[in-house]
């Protein structure tokens, strides 16, 4: 298998200065005509070939300045178009293809989804449409003409502005489409159909109006109200925190039924998951408008980190991504909760991430070889990828850090550039050396840090002592000491923070310490009492902490800590202390339960904290989370089982005070998406998750079901009975299924959901009969991902069956959808990560399973490496 090595990158010999397309669009063929403005580089020596990208193409005709190539002149096949000796000054090539989009089941590259014409192109699908220098480091000014049946495609969009439209004869018409800013093909993009919209406009500080368009199935515009509000807010925080204003006249977002991943920031023409616009209160969920928010903001953000200044190669995709994640996170941070949506963010990092970088499949954010790029959209990439940046602003501070972004804006704008420039901008904007922060993209594993203190009251000293390690992972097996900035404070018996006169042992300024080598000893000189400490305020890095502390002090902690998120960290640090004792055997007792039971009832007691806030500090670690925690030989079936113990336990005392909680947070205000009310309803439906868990007994829930006026009190009533697999889930599931869910595919989503997810062990048959239904849309993403994905990642306890048969389910089903669809294929693979860590028996399962699917015929290249990488 072909390998790409980022030591082996080269700019291009032949640069493409204008493109001008023209695609013919027909109801059973597109006829794609490129005209590519081409110069050789001034270094090109004379004779150099010209290779040009293809996917699957077939060639139609090739010339050169209006003049057909004779044969001897190029070479051809789906996958390249070589000119041999191309002119020594600027030519303009000629190619026409004939596409299939109805046969592209990839999704990649031109297709349909459900009648419309749309493209998806990142990274590497511009070359399925044309033969091209498909590349991000070649920047092009893009000139698109589209013609089609007026009726089938009333709609003609692409990137830029609309200078041209009218009649075509024949019943056709035409639209020519102009983006003056050069871009990399992977942002180019065009969507033609028969599809409604809603429009709005914006305008820019400095008085620009911007007209705004979202497109979608004709019947849905009323649901684009939220991602339309969502875009508005996005475009003023840009401009307000990173001064970034919109370029263009128009934004367009085109929403489509059938999509690989969430959404693409294609220029001024943004390609999104249907799932991802769509929102009414009778089918979306809180969740969902919090998601629609976060991504609309995402891929308006792109503009600036990710289009204006975009990648050198695919390597940098981190500069991107994990740049606009961050940006993202610190949106939705000001527009929401900042403590509860970093507590979100950790909680997403911790269960998709952490394992990740401990598993198989490790690498680093910043990879330096891969063989599919398409694997490496993953959560390293994105969601380490945004921790990275987050602290460099910790340890720049706010005003450098905008300085920095400002200057990487000015010294970068239109460039396609890496990784290393953009920390450049930083150092030479505050003098700050960041050679060694720079392992953070070069370094895969999660860092352990390791604590431990000591008081010594005699000479009010307090010493702090650190370590870090980061475990070797696949084809990396030694690690250097990172840069780790350590938000903290010391806080004393009665509460409140603590000083001292002196510290030495490591860099310390102001609230944070920054641990630069493999251990470090602070001593704290004049420390009056026994402290204390709170460290990775905020979660200041992303590492695993592992500190031997009390219960007694983490509970003095979880109710003192003026750190929001240390509050909520102490108590999922009580909780996991208690129950990873008990999966290995050792009981909670009394006395613990009780102290915890209490700082529970007090949090969900205090007038101060918000309702979002207490929804999470009363959450259980997840099983997963534990399960990473253990870290080796696991069984999600014992974590699983003794969790439940562990919640009617701690919570089965105090059922009836939380009945009277969940009862005095019910609501008839009208239902609105705002981060207040949806705190109100996490908050109840958290309570009502621990009420059934702690007694049983689903009527509550059943009655929630019933009674609920939207979809998120709904959901959140059929998660817990659908999942705990009451006596009631069966017939609520099926109610749910032709009251809400036979019209609506994005609430089919929830139910097939809820179906994977189930406690019992009759899934695996229930959802081979769904995917065996006639009916069931099998080349829908969405929709397969809702079943097989949801299993995978959130049913551990059937997934990773003694008897092999969860295994075997998803192996099966990789098998049977890479032939279609390698992306999805290999995505749902990926879940096998956890494997290495599983018990004996599981592991060996989990281990045949894939080696029988290595046996399979034909695999994609997708699916090959994920499992190459898996078995290595
Ligand atoms: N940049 C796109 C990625 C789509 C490519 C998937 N293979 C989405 C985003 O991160 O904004
Ligand atoms: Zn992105």
């Amino acid at each position: 298998e072909h390998t790409i090595f980022l030591k082996d990158y080269a700019p291009s010999p032949y640069r493409i200065v204008a493109v001008d397309l023209d695609f013919d669009i027909f109801d059973k063929v597109t006829i794609a005509r490129a005209q590519l403005s081409i110069e050789p580089e001034a270094e090109t020596p004379p004779g150099t070939p010209l290779v040009l990208d293809g996917d699957g193409l077939s060639l139609s005709s090739v010339a050169i300045d209006g003049a057909p190539l004779m044969q001897s002149a190029y070479a051809s096949d789906a996958n390249s178009l070589t000119i041999v000796e191309p002119p020594q000054r600027r030519f303009v090539l000629e190619t026409e293809v004939h596409l299939d989009p109805a046969a592209n089941t990839k999704l990649m590259g031109l297709y349909r989804s459900n009648g419309v014409w749309c493209t998806q192109c990142e990274p590497e699908g511009f070359r399925r449409i044309t033969y091209y220098l498909d590349r991000p480091d070649c920047l092009a000014v893009f000139k698109v003409t589209l013609t089609a049946d007026a009726k089938l495609a009333p709609v003609l969009l692409s990137n830029g502005n609309l200078v041209r439209a009218g009649d075509a004869g024949d019943g056709r018409h035409f639209a020519v489409w102009q983006d003056l800013h050069p871009k990399p093909a992977y942002l180019f993009a065009m969507v033609a159909g028969d599809l409604g919209s809603i429009t709005d406009s914006f305008t820019t500080a400095s008085g620009k109006k911007v007209d705004l368009a979202i497109y979608c199935e004709h019947g849905k515009e009323s649901q684009c109200d939220w991602a339309m509000d969502s875009l508005k807010r996005s475009m003023a925080w840009d401009e307000r925190r990173f001064g970034r204003e919109y370029d263009l006249d128009i934004f367009n977002i085109v929403a489509v039924s059938d999509f690989n991943f969430g959404a693409m920031e294609n220029k001024g023409l943004n390609i999104f998951n249907d799932r991802l616009v769509f929102a009414q209160p009778e089918s979306a969920t809180d969740a969902n408008y919090a998601g629609i928010e976060r991504v609309i903001a995402h891929e308006y953000f792109h503009n600036w980190t990710g289009n204006r200044i975009t990648c050198r190669d695919w390597f940098q995709l981190c500069l991107k991504e994990g740049l606009t994640v961050y940006r993202d996170q610190e949106f939705s941070s000001d527009e929401r909760s900042r403590p509860v949506q970093r507590i979100h963010n950790v909680q997403g990092l911790r269960s998709a991430q952490f394992p990740e970088d401990s598993g198989p499949l490790a690498h680093a954010p910043r990879p330096d070889h891969y063989k599919e790029i398409n694997n490496f959209y993953t959560t390293t990439v994105y969601e380490k990828g945004a921790e990275i940046v987050r602290m460099l602003a910790t340890l720049l501070g706010e005003t450098a850090f905008r300085k920095g972004m400002d200057f990487y804006f000015e010294r970068h704008d239109g460039e396609a550039t890496t990784i290393e420039a953009f920390l450049a901008v930083f150092a030479d904007s505050s003098g700050m050396d960041l050679d060694q922060f720079k392992t953070w993209y070069l370094q895969a594993g999660t860092p352990q840090v390791s604590v431990r203190d000591a008081y010594d009251a005699e000479n009010q000293t307090y010493t702090l002592e650190l370590d870090q390690l980061t475990a070797a992972t696949p084809g990396q097996l030694e690690k250097s000491a990172l840069v780790i900035p350590i938000r903290f404070g010391l806080i004393g018996p009665n509460g409140s923070p603590m000083g001292w006169s002196s510290v030495s042992g490591a860099e310390v300024r102001d609230d944070m310490i920054v641990l630069r080598e493999d251990s470090a000893v602070l001593r704290f000189e004049g420390v009056a009492n026994r402290p204390v400490p709170s460290l990775f305020r905020e979660f200041s890095a992303p590492v695993q902490v592992h500190a031997d502390r009390s219960q007694d002090d983490l509970l003095f902690l979880a109710q003192h800590d003026s750190d929001p998120f240390n509050r909520w960290e102490a108590l999922q640090d009580v909780s996991s202390a208690l129950l990873i004792d008990a999966v290995d055997g050792k009981r909670w007792d009394d006395k613990a339960l009780d102290g915890l039971r209490q700082a529970a009832l007090q949090t969900l007691d205090s007038d101060t904290l918000d309702d979002a806030f207490k929804a999470l500090a009363l959450e259980i670690p997840d099983a997963s989370v534990l399960g990473q925690k253990i870290g080796k030989d696991i069984d999600p079936a014992r974590i699983h089982s003794t969790r439940k113990d562990f919640i009617a336990a701690l919570f089965g005392p105090v059922v009836g005070t939380l009945e009277t909680a969940y009862e005095a947070l019910t609501s008839n205000k009208p239902y609105a998406p705002d981060a207040a009310q949806a705190g109100q309803r996490a908050l109840r439906n958290q309570l009502l998750k621990l009420i059934v868990g702690a007694g049983g007994d689903d009527a509550l829930a059943v009655q929630q079901y019933s009674e609920a006026g939207n979809m998120t009190d709904r959901f959140a009533a059929l998660t817990i009975v659908g999942t705990e697999w009451t006596h009631d889930a069966a017939g609520l599931l099926a109610d749910f299924h032709t009251r809400f869910a036979t019209h609506d595919p994005l609430v089919l989503d929830k139910w097939l959901m809820i179906s994977a997810r189930a406690d019992d062990d009759g899934v695996i048959e229930r959802m081979q009969a769904i995917l065996a239904d006639p009916a069931f849309p099998k080349n829908n993403p969405n929709r397969l991902r809702s079943l097989v994905g949801s299993f995978v990642l959130s049913n551990p306890v059937q997934f990773t069956r003694a008897d092999g048969a969860g295994f075997r389910f998803v192996t099966g089903f990789v098998a049977d959808v890479d032939a279609r669809n390698p992306q999805v294929a290999a995505r749902v693979l990926t879940g096998f990560r956890i494997w290495p860590i599983l018990e004996p028996k599981r592991r060996e399962a989990a281990k045949a399973a894939l080696a029988d699917l290595q046996q399979s015929a034909s695999l994609s290249r997708n699916t090959a490496d994920i499992l190459g990488r898996m078995l290595a």
